[in-house]
């Protein structure tokens, strides 16, 4: 048997329950067969295979809090560190109901290439927990925040492993968060990314996910000889990653027609007002369907997601596995011609196979939503310099940063033969530099 056969066949064995951890590792597994096949020899004589998919640890936690008619909760909370190879663990936390081991495993080696692939020292990891924040008051937030850190905190550390948001944590978490960390340590240090700007936040971090992802898809579609301007856009999710890609994307020249969250779809054929969706979201912290008691001509499509609306190119910005085999060919077979991935792991494996037999572009998560991740690093340099760089240097910065990471994408890809196929290219270019890294430092 193949020696990366043999690797996903105890993976499966050896996680049986964790279906997105094995969705997540057969993709890489699967697409860097022509760098493995080159090495066989010694990548299994170093047990690399085996090395990598195993998490370096695993913390699970009891996190107590009383809700606001005085009755005490229990969640359960998550910081997987999985690989440091190449610096610190660095990766977001989220909070939502469906958080278990397996979101959390799949989330932390996805992030492993991710932040590889942005060229800056940061290991790979992700955390979180099944607390549900809809609904909760302020109080009841901060006090959740605050528990999750008490045990949190003795696991994390500026040099060690640095958090941030992901679903369901924005500034407002990563506040409480922070408050508590100085609380019990007494340390003032970088510890999370995300911050606020008044207390060692970067400007840009609230946009560089989706800023990014417009950044790596406006250069995939012009190095195709097509543009973005003009073109119909179909985005999903009205959360950071999706607010900032629709902001982008429109001052890009594209329409924007569609965004969600978990009760439905907006439709507008006028294109997203996106000064409601702000006002919806980040203020009012309210449901989608809000979007059209103020713009009467748009169109609320209740528990229904956005991909049978015709488009030219389509940005998942919600969450993992959104779109499934059909959802994909329904895509496909009305015009979208680009596909990008601001969310995690958006399209399951079928997905994928339609968007690649159908010949379109398509850039897989971890090029396409590094952006994030990236800018976070950069928090992570200006704390350590006891600096603040300006909006317009850190945007110039996260460009850049996108940009090389389509050329790694695309070098790799060609390298081994799959010209433009940036599924191979980013695994590929990811996994190169961890391996090297794991290699060099021997058996640990
Ligand atoms: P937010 O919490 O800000 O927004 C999440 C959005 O996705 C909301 O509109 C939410 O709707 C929707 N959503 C979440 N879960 C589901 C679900 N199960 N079904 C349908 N809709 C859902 O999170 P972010 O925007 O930060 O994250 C979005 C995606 O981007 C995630 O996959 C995340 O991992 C990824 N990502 C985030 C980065 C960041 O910097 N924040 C960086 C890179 C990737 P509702 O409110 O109804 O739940
Ligand atoms: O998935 C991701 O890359 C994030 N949620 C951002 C992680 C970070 O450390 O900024």
């Amino acid at each position: 048997m193949s020696y990366i056969n043999e690797v996903l066949e105890k993976v499966k064995k050896n996680n049986p329950h964790e279906k997105e951890f094995i969705q997540a590792v057969t993709e890489v597994l699967e697409s860097l067969r022509p760098v493995i096949e080159k090495n066989e020899e010694k990548y299994r004589n170093l047990a690399l295979l085996e090395r990598i998919v195993e998490p370096e640890r695993v913390i699970s936690f009891r996190v107590p809090w009383q809700d606001d008619q005085g009755q005490v909760q229990v969640n359960r909370g998550y910081r997987v560190q999985f690989n440091s190879a190449i610096g610190p663990y660095k990766g977001g936390l989220r909070f939502h109901p469906s958080v278990n081991q397996s979101i959390m495993k799949f989330l932390a080696f996805e992030q492993i290439f991710k932040n590889s692939l942005t060229g800056l020292p940061i290991g790979g990891g992700k955390g979180g927990s099944d607390f549900d924040p809809r609904g909760r008051s302020e109080r009841e937030i901060m006090t959740f925040c605050q528990s999750f850190m008490n045990e949190l905190y003795r696991h994390i550390g500026a040099n060690s492993d640095v958090p941030a948001g992901d679903i369901g944590v924005g500034a407002r978490e990563i506040g409480y968060l922070y408050g508590q960390y100085k609380k019990l340590t007494g340390q003032y240090e970088g510890v999370l990314t995300g911050k606020k700007l008044s207390f060692g936040g970067s400007l840009a971090r609230t946009e560089a996910t989706g800023y990014g992802l417009l950044y790596i898809t406006n250069e995939m579609i012009q190095k195709a000889g097509k543009e973005l301007k003009g073109k119909t856009i179909v985005v999903s999710g009205s959360g950071n990653v999706a607010i900032y890609a629709i902001e982008k994307a429109q001052q890009l020249g594209g329409k924007v027609v569609t965004c969600s969250d978990s009760s439905g779809f907006i439709y507008d054929e006028n294109g997203i007002d996106l000064d409601t969706l702000k006002r919806i979201k980040l203020v009012d912290r309210e449901r989608v369907s809000e979007y059209v008691k103020s713009n009467s001509n748009a169109k609320f499509y209740a528990n229904e997601k956005p991909w049978k609306v015709k488009c030219d190119i389509a940005l998942p910005c919600a969450t993992q596995n959104e779109i499934d085999e059909n959802d994909a060919k329904a895509l496909i077979s009305n015009g979208c011609w680009c596909i990008a991935e601001g969310a995690n792991m958006p399209s399951t494996l079928e997905a994928i196979k339609i968007y690649q037999d159908a010949a379109i572009l398509f850039m897989p998560a971890k090029a396409a939503n590094a952006g994030g991740v990236a800018v976070s690093a950069l928090e992570m340099s200006q704390n350590s310099e006891r600096l603040a760089w300006s909006f317009e240097e850190v945007d110039r910065q996260l460009k850049q940063i996108m940009l090389e990471i389509y050329n790694k994408v695309t070098v790799a890809a060609d390298r081994y033969g799959h010209h433009n196929n940036f599924v191979i290219g980013a695994n590929i270019a990811g996994f190169e530099k961890v391996a090297d890294a794991m290699e060099s430092q021997g058996i640990v």
